[in-house]
């Protein structure tokens, strides 16, 4: 059993898509193990992008992920750091997969609804960013 930090950004918050992409995970059998609403702060921001902090697009990221509350997710299942980035679709939009949660909500390869863990290793500091371990729910 694998878990994954999974963020509803900012846009996501605003339109009111929470319903939508919580319904994605759970009919595909992925169990929320943790799940809060969070406003980051500009340090907590660049904190948790600290791995982009070089890439150009780093300052419109971090205002754009602190212009309105998140919300943050641990979760849980059988190979769900894979199938949730399957589930999210392509970073660009434009780019991915039909059917997928970027594919049909975002508006911008920037603010692009949802944010997944991409290995074992980032998920655990990911979720270890924003959970204690009373906070996740076996
Ligand atoms: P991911 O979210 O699909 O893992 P990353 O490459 O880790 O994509 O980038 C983190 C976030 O930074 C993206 O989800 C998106 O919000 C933003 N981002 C990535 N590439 C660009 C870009 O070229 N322009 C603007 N924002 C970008
Ligand atoms: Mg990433």
């Amino acid at each position: 059993m694998e878990r994954t930090l999974s963020i509803i950004k900012p846009d996501g918050v605003k339109r009111g898509l929470i319903g939508d992409v919580i319904k994605r995970f759970e009919s595909n059998t992925i169990r929320i193990a943790a799940m809060k609403m969070v406003h980051l702060t500009q340090s907590q921001a660049e904190g948790f992008y600290a791995v982009h902090k070089e890439r150009p697009f780093f300052n419109s990221l971090v205002a754009f992920m602190t212009s309105g509350p998140i919300v943050v997710m641990v979760l849980e299942g059988e190979d769900v750091i894979a199938k949730n980035r399957t589930i999210m679709g392509a970073t660009n939009y434009k780019e991915a997969a039909e059917g997928t949660i970027r594919r049909d909500f975002a508006t911008d390869i920037e603010k692009n609804v949802v944010h997944g863990s991409d290995a074992i290793e980032t998920a655990n500091v990911e979720i270890n960013y924003f959970f204690n371990t009373f906070e996740i729910i076996s």
